[in-house]
C-alpha cells in the first residue's frame, strides 16, 4: 500500500469516526448534563452569606434563585437557593397551620441529593439535609434544628453522626401564622466525605424534598419518586470583580508610551552609530 492510499484510508476512517462521534454527542451530552428532568435552580452566587435565624429577609436572599412549589395540593411555598465559596444556602416558606412542638406534631423538611448526578439512586453516601421543628441533640454540635443524614443500603437515610460522621451546617426556623419558614446552610465540600456531597463551582446535583406535617410525610417535590424526575441545583462560580475602566485605559496608555520610548531609543541609537 502506497503512502498516499494509506493516508486516504486513514483520513476516511478518521472522518467516519468523527461523524459518528458528532452524531452521538447530543446523546452523550444529554446523559451527562440532563440526568434529571425536573426544574433547574441556580447558579446563584452570593457574596454575603445569609444570617441563619429562620427569618427570610428579602435583602439577604436577593441573590437567590427561587422556585414556587406545591406539595400534596395544600402545602405551597417558595424555595430559595444560592451559594458562596463555602456553603450552599437553602430557604423555604411552606404553608402550615401550626409549628410542631413534640413527637406527634413535629414538622420537618428533608432535601435529598443525587451526589453524583447520574439520575440513579439512592446510592451509598448520598446526602440529605433538612430542618426539624423540635430540634435534635447532636453529639458534635449540641441542640440543633439541622438534619444532616446520608443513605446506606442497610437502613436507608440515617444520621451522619450515628456512623462516624459529623453534623455539618446550620438551620433555623420560624412560624409566622401562615407559613413555616426555614433557613439552612450546608458546606459545599467538607471533610465528612462519606456522608456529605462534595460540590465545586459549576457542578450540578439532583435534588428533591419531602415535607412532614404533624410527623406525617405529606408529599414530595418533584412528585417523581425516581431520581430521573428530580430537580437540578447548579453551583455558582464566583462573580469576578469588575475591572475599573480607568485601569484598562491606564494599562493601554502605559503600553503605548513604553513602545514609543523603546522605538525612539532604537532610532536615536541607530543615528548615533552612523555619526
Ligand atoms: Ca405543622
Ligand atoms: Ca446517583
Ligand atoms: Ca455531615
Ligand atoms: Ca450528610
Amino acid at each position: 500500500m502506497g503512502v498516499i492510499s494509506f493516508r486516504k484510508k486513514y483520513f476516511s476512517i478518521l472522518s467516519v469516526v468523527l461523524l459518528m462521534f458528532a452524531a452521538a454527542w447530543p446523546i452523550l451530552h444529554a446523559s451527562v448534563v440532563w440526568a434529571h428532568s425536573g426544574g433547574v435552580l441556580g447558579p446563584a452566587w452570593t457574596s454575603t452569606p445569609p444570617t441563619i435565624d429562620g427569618i427570610i429577609d428579602a435583602g439577604e436572599w436577593s441573590s437567590a434563585d427561587t422556585e414556587a412549589f406545591t406539595i400534596a395540593t395544600s402545602y405551597a411555598g417558595t424555595l430559595y437557593v444560592m451559594n458562596d465559596d463555602t456553603n450552599v444556602y437553602l430557604a423555604l416558606s411552606i404553608t402550615d397551620d401550626d409549628w410542631g412542638t413534640d413527637l406527634n406534631t413535629r414538622d420537618f423538611v428533608l432535601i435529598f441529593f443525587d451526589n453524583d448526578h447520574d439520575g440513579y439512586g439512592p446510592e451509598l453516601g448520598d446526602d440529605a439535609i433538612g430542618f426539624i421543628t423540635t430540634g435534635v441533640t447532636s453529639p458534635d454540635l449540641g441542640f440543633i434544628y439541622l438534619i444532616d443524614q446520608f443513605w446506606r443500603p442497610q437502613s436507608g437515610f440515617t444520621w451522619d453522626a450515628l456512623y462516624d460522621g459529623t453534623d455539618d451546617g446550620e438551620a433555623a426556623g420560624t412560624f409566622n401564622g401562615t407559613y413555616n419558614l426555614f433557613e439552612i446552610s450546608h458546606p459545599l465540600n467538607d471533610v465528612d466525605d462519606d456522608h456529605d456531597f462534595s460540590l465545586f463551582f459549576g457542578d450540578t446535583v439532583g435534588f428533591s424534598m419531602i415535607y412532614a406535617d404533624n410527623n406525617e410525610i405529606v408529599g414530595r417535590w418533584p412528585e417523581s419518586s425516581s431520581q430521573s424526575g428530580w430537580n437540578d441545583l447548579v453551583i455558582a462560580s464566583p462573580i469576578p470583580a469588575p475591572v475599573p475602566e480607568f485601569g484598562v485605559a491606564s494599562s493601554i496608555i502605559a503600553a503605548v508610551a513604553l513602545f514609543s520610548f523603546t522605538l525612539a531609543t532604537a532610532i536615536l541609537s541607530k543615528k548615533k552609530t552612523r555619526l
